[in-house]
């Protein structure tokens, strides 16, 4: 259930609880392909409030993030009021290479601890894999394996709470069916035009709580006319709606950008609704398309092991 708490900036940032008692804030900045991820990350803490950064190892960017997170705690905010995100890369998905993987992160972002980690992918890829992966890149993937060291890293304090991306029912079944400690979090592809409500109703029912990566999804959702009409009524940007419909569903959001004002228009969504009649609206648009499909990361169509999308995604798309 959502809380609110003040912010600098006469916000209120609404936090949602995680089964570990820690509080993850409603809307965080994304780093995927981000330009300038030292500014945008100063930015985002600094000037528009933000208080969750999400990053990971793949995007390149853990340094320059580390930076801005630096120097947002020198202009004064506080670690303990920052929520850290990172992630395990699939070169690293084997048991003995998650600890020496987080211990690089934490030194690239100059922290002792992350708030969060997560799988990044539920594939283990062999070093230099090409992308996508040819012929015995695709390793095995000993899932039981990884989040036991996963688990490890936890009762170190080293991460506050551990959790996965990119999953489906079945992985997720397959995880909990081991799991000592229980994923706090989810991360997963979710907008109006991606909504994978099957995902969010099993990560609800385990209360695993669900943070929507591309919130905005693409051009295509952002110009929908239902969208623009939802915003249009409540005098607000389609992007804040997106946010705000994020929000509502009882997920997280980490929307991208590099602009100061688009930065603080997408974390303006707390203090009011979009109304339930709106939500519907949302809630039906009937084009479902994810905007990011991981084919081309893992599929290879001849020689597998996922020869297409739907053999990613365990057949549940
Ligand atoms: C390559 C990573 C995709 C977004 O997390």
């Amino acid at each position: 259930m959502a809380q609110a708490s003040f912010i600098p900036h006469e916000q209120k940032i609404e936090t949602f609880r995680l089964t570990s008692g820690n509080k993850i804030p409603g809307v965080g900045i994304g780093t995927w392909r981000s330009q300038s991820p030292r500014q945008a990350v100063y930015t985002a803490i600094v000037e528009a409030g933000y208080r969750h950064v999400d990053t990971a190892t793949e995007y390149g960017v853990h340094t320059e993030v580390g930076a801005g997170i630096k120097e947002a705690i020198q202009a004064g905010v506080e670690r303990n009021n920052l929520f850290v995100t990172s992630k395990l890369w699939c070169t690293e998905m084997s048991p003995e290479r998650v600890r020496p993987a987080l211990q690089q992160t934490l030194e690239e972002l100059q922290l002792d601890y992350l708030d969060l980690y997560l799988i990044h992918w539920p594939f283990h890829l062999k070093d230099g894999a090409s992308r996508p992966p040819k012929a015995g890149e695709v390793l095995d993937f000993d899932m039981e394996g990884v989040w036991r060291e996963m688990e490890k890293l936890v009762r170190d304090n080293l991460v506050k709470d551990i959790g996965m991306c990119n999953f489906t029912l079945k992985k997720l079944d397959k995880l909990l069916s081991f799991a000592e400690i229980k994923p706090s979090v989810c991360q997963m592809e979710m907008h109006p035009g991606w909504r994978n409500d099957k995902m969010l109703e099993a990560c609800k029912k385990h209360g695993i709580h669900v943070t929507a990566y591309s919130p905005l999804g693409g051009k295509e959702l952002i110009e929908n006319q239902a969208v623009q009409k939802v915003a249009g009524k409540l005098n607000k940007s389609p992007a804040q709606v997106l946010v705000r419909w994020a929000i509502q569903r009882g997920t997280s959001a980490i929307p991208k950008s590099s602009s100061p004002d688009r930065m603080k228009e997408n974390e303006h969504v707390f203090g009011w609704r979009i109304p339930d009649e709106e939500f519907q609206v949302l809630s039906s648009i009937p084009d479902q398309k994810r905007t990011l499909d991981g084919d081309f990361l893992f599929v290879n169509e001849t020689d597998g092991p996922y020869k297409s999308e739907a053999e990613l995604w365990d057949n549940e798309i």
